[in-house]
């Protein structure tokens, strides 16, 4: 049976039962706010629907264009059994990202100047200004030199460098070229590396050093402390139609530059209502989408002050984050629920050594974030003063679809997002109802493919329900009585225990409400009554023991929250959990561990695959 197809079943309680609790920043946080008070928010949305074209038109003004575009701003066919997928946006127009977010900061906004970055290298001893003068010329220094290492336009040139700023350099350097770039987190392994650069047939790797660089042909030193190797692979590739590709992906999503530009930059303005004295940061790292937009293009088409953190958030003390924070006056926040879980796990007294008053915007990304973690972000790190902005999107849509009013968790849609809800027959639901989360109309963040492939972008995304861009990753949300919309995971997050369904999300959070509990994750395992059982992965804080009690406390917890259909059979201490690069528990790992399978499968996403080892020693056997 489909999860959606059962949600009358439920048995968790939602969240506008009355439990619910709602949260107010301080007044007067936000006097010059861009959008005073939610009903100009609902304007704003309102036109960007209504009137898309004057909508983007008024945005796009603000930009630099080689050339308008010679026809209506969106076209598109979101329908398969009306031909192929497409999606244009400003078809014709033609513009340089990377003259619109450094040249003219530099030549027409007055702001070379400016910090662009404040780069702190993972020991506290590095670290280095840059301005967007110093940033200019050292992106134009690098784009000359890949230009003499042959790299033109529609070149794919693959970057393995960690959070350093020759990555920022390099990017818009291949921007300005015009080439596309194709980053690798600098974590992954060679063999992962090498994958990647041949599926975007890439014909050059910029890479420091001191990364575990497979091959070096060419070497260019950057800077005393730091070599560039550039690597010209044997592919010969075919050329592509340059101008409108500006960057692939790891999972060879294809997003172009218009639209990707408008909409990373207005994001970053609305959703943390940037201001031009704030210093932003967000901790993610450039490999990941997170870090292409909110690091690199969102904050310097704004001409913000950013952040560009090299390290942990742990090295060389719990309390780096904060210490960060203090030391340049971080106005708005932008992290991801896994570290804060980390984080909740040293307590409150490693903030307590710094000053974080300069905080008014915090922001969260990448998975639903538990209860338990919203309120320590609202409580211990924004100190009840700042807004928790939870922003819900993928590296397919760019930017974020969804962001949650200043007091709420409950997200609403962004400027040109028009979600549904459907149920798996593909049946449009109205008013408050659970099930697939899809959208009826393109934005102008939205891919453009699947690069190379046309038929893996239709049938991942359009398929299954023709007229709609459903999520490939099958997300599921509950709209409530208010018309605000709850993430509440993915399908394959979801269980179905004696036909009652439940989501793991909401069975994590009854579990990460122990005071012992740092992280739980939760995955189901067939059962043969009940269909599917839970079985429960918990991560304590430090120092705390994981004992019989502590099952017994824990399988408590989750009969009282949620009821006796959901007491977990199986938990299991996890000193670690499997996770990806970008944070995301790999819930696909835990289900094989928990059901011994041992065929693993593609792991190059792991962060540590060490931990993967550990779990397997430590797996419960069926009572
Ligand atoms: C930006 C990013 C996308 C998937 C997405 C969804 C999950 C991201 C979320 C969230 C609930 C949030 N996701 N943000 N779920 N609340 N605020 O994460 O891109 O790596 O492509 O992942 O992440 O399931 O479909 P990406």
């Amino acid at each position: 049976m489909s999860p959606v197809s059962v949600s009358t079943n439920r048995v968790v309680p939602g969240p506008q039962e009355p439990e619910e609790k709602t949260y107010h920043p301080s007044d007067g946080l936000f006097t010059d706010a861009h959008v005073p008070d939610f009903d100009a928010y609902l304007a704003l949305y309102k036109k960007s629907t209504e009137e898309p074209e004057e909508f983007w038109a008024d945005v796009a003004q603000e930009f630099y264009w080689k050339k308008p575009p010679s026809g209506p701003m969106l076209q598109y066919n979101f329908d398969v059994n009306k031909g192929n997928i497409y999606i244009k946006f400003m078809e014709g127009a033609k513009t340089n990202i990377c003259y619109n977010i450094l040249d003219r900061n530099v030549h027409e906004r007055n702001l070379g100047e400016k910090v662009a970055y404040y780069w702190e290298g993972n020991s506290p001893d590095h670290h280095q200004n840059i301005t967007y003068n110093q940033l200019l010329r050292n992106v134009c220094r690098c784009a000359n030199a890949l230009k003499l290492l042959g790299v033109k336009k529609g070149d794919r040139v693959a970057i393995y460098l960690p959070m350093i700023p020759e990555l920022v350099y390099t990017m818009l350097a291949c921007a300005r070229i015009g080439a596309v770039h194709s980053i690798v987190f600098a974590g992954f392994s060679s063999e992962s590396l090498c994958e990647r650069i041949m599926d975007a047939q890439c014909n050059i790797l910029v890479t420091a050093g001191n990364t575990k660089c497979f091959i070096k042909v060419e070497v260019w030193l950057f800077r005393l402390t730091v070599c560039l190797l550039v690597y010209t692979a044997h592919t010969v590739c075919t050329k592509q139609c340059a101008s409108i590709h500006s960057f692939i992906s790891v999972q060879g999503v294809l997003h172009t530059v218009t639209g990707y530009m408008l909409y990373t930059s207005l994001t970053f303005k609305y959703v943390f209502d940037y201001h031009h004295d704030d210093v932003y940061w967000c901790t993610a790292d450039i490999g990941w989408i997170t870090g292409h937009s909110y690091i690199t293009y969102g904050p310097l088409a704004n001409g913000a002050t950013s952040v560009l953190f090299e390290g942990v958030p742990v090295y060389p003390h719990v309390g780096r984050l904060w210490e960060i924070i203090e030391k340049y006056g971080v106005s708005k926040f932008y992290t991801a629920p896994t570290a804060i879980r980390l984080l909740m796990k040293y307590g409150r007294e490693p903030l307590q050594r710094y000053d974080l008053s300069s905080l008014c915007v915090l922001g969260t990304v990448g998975e639903p974030i538990n209860p338990e973690a919203w309120l320590w972000y609202y409580d211990v790190v924004g100190q009840q003063r700042c807004p928790v902005i939870d922003t819900f999107w993928q590296t397919e849509t760019v930017k974020h679809l969804q962001l949650s009013k200043p007091n709420k968790t409950q997200t609403c849609p962004f400027f040109g997002v028009q979600p549904a809800i459907l149920n798996e027959h593909g049946e449009e639901l109205e008013g408050e109802a659970e099930g697939y989360l899809v959208f009826r109309k393109p934005w102008p963040g939205i891919m453009r493919g699947v690069y190379g492939n046309q038929e893996r972008f239709e049938s991942t995304y359009f398929r299954k329900f023709p007229g709609f861009y459903v999520t490939g990753d099958g997300n599921v949300a509950m709209r409530d009585q208010d018309g605000y919309y709850w993430i509440t995971g993915r399908i394959d997050d979801m269980l179905n225990v004696s036909g009652h369904l439940l989501s793991t999300a909401e069975v994590e959070a009854a579990l990460t409400e122990h005071p012992s509990v740092a992280e739980a994750a939760v995955v189901s395992q067939p059962h043969a009554v009940k269909g599917e059982c839970l079985y429960c992965f918990v991560t304590l804080k430090d120092h705390k023991e994981f004992n019989r009690t502590l099952m017994e406390e824990l399988k408590r917890k989750v009969r009282e929250k949620i009821g006796p259909i959901a007491t977990p059979d199986f938990i299991q201490n996890a000193p670690g959990l499997p996770k990806t690069r970008s944070g995301k528990i790999m819930r696909r790992v835990l289900r094989q561990i928990a059901r011994n399978e041992k065929d693993l499968g593609d792991l190059s996403t792991l962060a540590d695959p060490k931990v993967v080892e550990v779990l397997f020693s430590q797996r419960c056997e069926a009572a």
